[in-house]
């Protein structure tokens, strides 16, 4: 695969740093986003360490759509050209029956996983070249797919999230740019952590007593997908624990 300049949300942790080391292994050029900028540095550190591999941050929060904007006019013009958008940023906050829900949680799904996907493919699009080799990749989710008890929200970000990949993929194929999308089942990530709030313990609790996922197992399908060929679109890649065939059934030992 040529070398190209890639973007990726989320790089502070799980999915999307696991993505960034990979990638960097491979000597792509990348722009790493989130909102903890001691992260970012640290892994910028990293990369430009152990892979003298260009890095940039952009330290902002995607739900803030001028911060968003902002971000991407403030990008220095080696790193404009983006061919690559990672769209991985997002949480899970909180687990609730509808009844109950905190309005707070579904306001922060909603603008992180949808709104804040949506304000930054907006920003880069006009960035990406239109020969071919731009692509987008969405995360999405097992819980996209299958609605399970109390994750009614955050379920309804992720299926929103399928749907404008497929919305995507068809207005971007006159450029022609590419979209895909993984959905994976449980990976330990902080994503746990974040969805409750800080209880480490119980977010261990859900990988108990079975093989999780591993955040490396996302990055490899997202290097997978994009290193076919530019005629070569895989659509999606659903993505499970072999010991959790589907979103509410694990078996543990
Ligand atoms: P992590 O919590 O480990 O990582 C989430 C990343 O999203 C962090 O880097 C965080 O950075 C970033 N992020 C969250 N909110 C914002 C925001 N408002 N602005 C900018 N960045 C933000 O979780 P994962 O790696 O597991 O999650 C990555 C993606 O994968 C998510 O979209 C998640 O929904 C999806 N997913 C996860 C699964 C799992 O089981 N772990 C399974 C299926 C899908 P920071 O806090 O520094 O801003
Ligand atoms: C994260 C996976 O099943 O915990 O999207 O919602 S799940």
């Amino acid at each position: 695969m040529k070398l190209k300049i890639v973007l990726i949300t989320g790089a502070t942790s799980g999915i999307g740093k696991a993505t960034a080391l990979l990638l960097a292994q491979n000597g792509h050029k990348l722009i790493l986003c989130g909102r903890r900028k001691s992260r970012l540095d640290d892994l910028s550190e990293e990369i430009r360490k152990s892979y003298s591999t260009a890095v940039h941050t952009l330290n902002m929060d995607l739900r803030n759509k001028d911060e968003v904007f902002a971000a991407i006019d403030s990008l220095p013009d080696a790193f404009k050209p983006i061919d690559v958008l990672i769209n991985n940023a997002g949480l899970a906050s909180g687990l609730s029956t509808v009844d109950e829900g905190v309005l707070d949680d579904w306001e922060k799904m909603i603008d992180t996983n949808l709104k804040g996907l949506l304000y930054m493919s907006r920003a880069v699009l006009p960035l990406m070249p239109k020969n071919g080799d731009g692509h987008i990749i969405n995360l999405g989710s097992i819980a996209g797919k299958e609605a399970y008890i109390n994750g009614n929200v955050y379920c309804a970000t992720k299926a929103a999230v399928d749907n404008l990949t497929r919305g995507m993929r068809i207005d971007l194929a006159k450029f022609p740019i590419r979209v895909s999308a993984i959905h994976p089942g449980a990976v330990e990530t902080e994503f746990s952590i974040v969805r409750f709030k800080g209880d480490e313990e119980r977010a261990k609790k859900v990988y108990d007593g079975f093989e999780n996922l591993l955040a490396n197992d996302c990055a490899e399908a997202i290097w997978f997908i994009l290193n076919r060929p530019n005629h070569v679109n895989i659509n999606e890649l659903t993505i499970m624990p072999t010991a959790q065939p589907n979103a509410t059934t694990i078996l543990r030992k």
